[in-house]
């Protein structure tokens, strides 16, 4: 298997029923405003903007047990899952610009009705991996990975909104990177499917070059196959991403989650990319927001091939003097 034609589609998912703040909704019109498609036409792709889903809030979408909106965040992801499953059927790789993290369903069951054999990669300081049992919340952002696990599928109540779709993950398929907040249910989900996790403890100890190498091994030691990266701002320490809703101190260096970035860009194999949770409401001045966006895009581009080392590609000599 080899990912990407030289092809890259934005999506934006301007939504944000899966938490309580307003304002993530503006997270696609804040990335595009630092410079994304430009940053993305500088690399070697044709750059395709489908531009944003338009999301419908339902009336009457009264909490199921603790769940908040399960109606109307069910009916985005279902949206969302055809936008995705048809941009990946048409052959380009995807950049899906949230939005809450509960766009994660939609995004990954998406890529996974092209690509049933993908592995997921989730950068975050969360698991959010919350059944509604186990939720302290009731915000579905902090729940999308359990909707997706073949393993939990018995612990999870038939929620209204989500009939379209069943899980289709296992839990092998997953690693995640970042983590520092996770909650007593989430923890036990964790250790008891063996899920592959590296905390920031674990990038403390390890270094990222080793994380990655695990993580890389991991999914893809048996088989080349594609990778959906879902990339939660708050995975960076809030000194670097302040705009986003549930910062938690001691997050990923600029450097860090670049190199995690630059080593997925080079396994050939990146498919779909989420960069969700950006927030410009909740950036303390118009500084904070910029500088929040602005790692977006870079995230973004480094994840598609832009290097630090420079690309030599367009000169292939030295210009000899005249
Ligand atoms: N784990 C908590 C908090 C949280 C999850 N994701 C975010 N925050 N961004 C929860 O609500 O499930
Ligand atoms: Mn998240
Ligand atoms: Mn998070």
């Amino acid at each position: 298997y080899t990912a990407s034609t030289g092809s890259v589609a934005v999506l934006g998912a301007p939504f944000s029923r899966g938490q309580k703040r307003r304002g993530v909704e503006h997270g696609p019109k804040v990335i595009r405003d630092a410079g994304l498609i430009e940053r993305l036409s500088g690399l070697d792709y044709s750059i395709h903007d489908f531009g944003d889903l338009k999301f419908h809030h339902i009336e009457n979408d009264e909490p199921y047990m603790e769940v908040k909106f399960p109606r109307t965040v069910g009916a985005a992801n279902k949206k969302l899952s055809g936008a995705v499953s048809r941009a990946i059927g048409a052959g380009h790789t995807l950049v899906m610009l949230g939005g809450d993290h509960s766009l994660g369903i939609g995004s990954v069951e998406g890529h996974a009705q092209q690509c049933p054999d993908l592995c997921l990669i989730w950068v975050d300081a969360h698991a959010d991996i919350n059944t509604p049992m186990t939720s302290p919340s009731g915000n579905l952002h902090g729940q999308p990975v359990a909707f997706m696990l073949k393993e939990l599928q018995d612990k999870m109540p038939d929620i209204p909104g989500f009939s379209w779709m069943k899980p289709f993950l296992s839990s092998s398929d997953l690693v995640y990177i970042g983590l520092r907040d996770v909650d007593p249910g989430e923890h036990h989900i964790l250790k008891s499917l063996g899920i592959q996790y590296f905390t920031m403890r674990d990038i403390d100890r390890l270094g990222i070059q080793r994380v990655m190498e695990v993580t890389l091994d991991h999914l893809l030691a048996r088989k080349q196959r594609p990778i959906h990266l879902s990339f939660d701002i708050d995975a960076f320490d809030p000194s670097l991403a302040p705009a986003t809703g549930t910062p938690v101190n001691g997050g990923l260096t600029y450097r860090e989650g670049i190199y995690i970035t630059e080593e997925i860009h080079n396994t050939g194999l990146l498919s779909v990319m989420d960069l969700v949770e950006v927030n410009p409401i909740l950036g303390a001045n118009p500084e904070a927001v910029e500088a929040t966006a602005s790692l977006a895009v870079d995230v973004i581009a480094s994840s598609l091939g832009q290097t630090r080392e420079g690309a030599h590609g367009v000169i292939d000599e030295i210009p000899s003097v005249k």
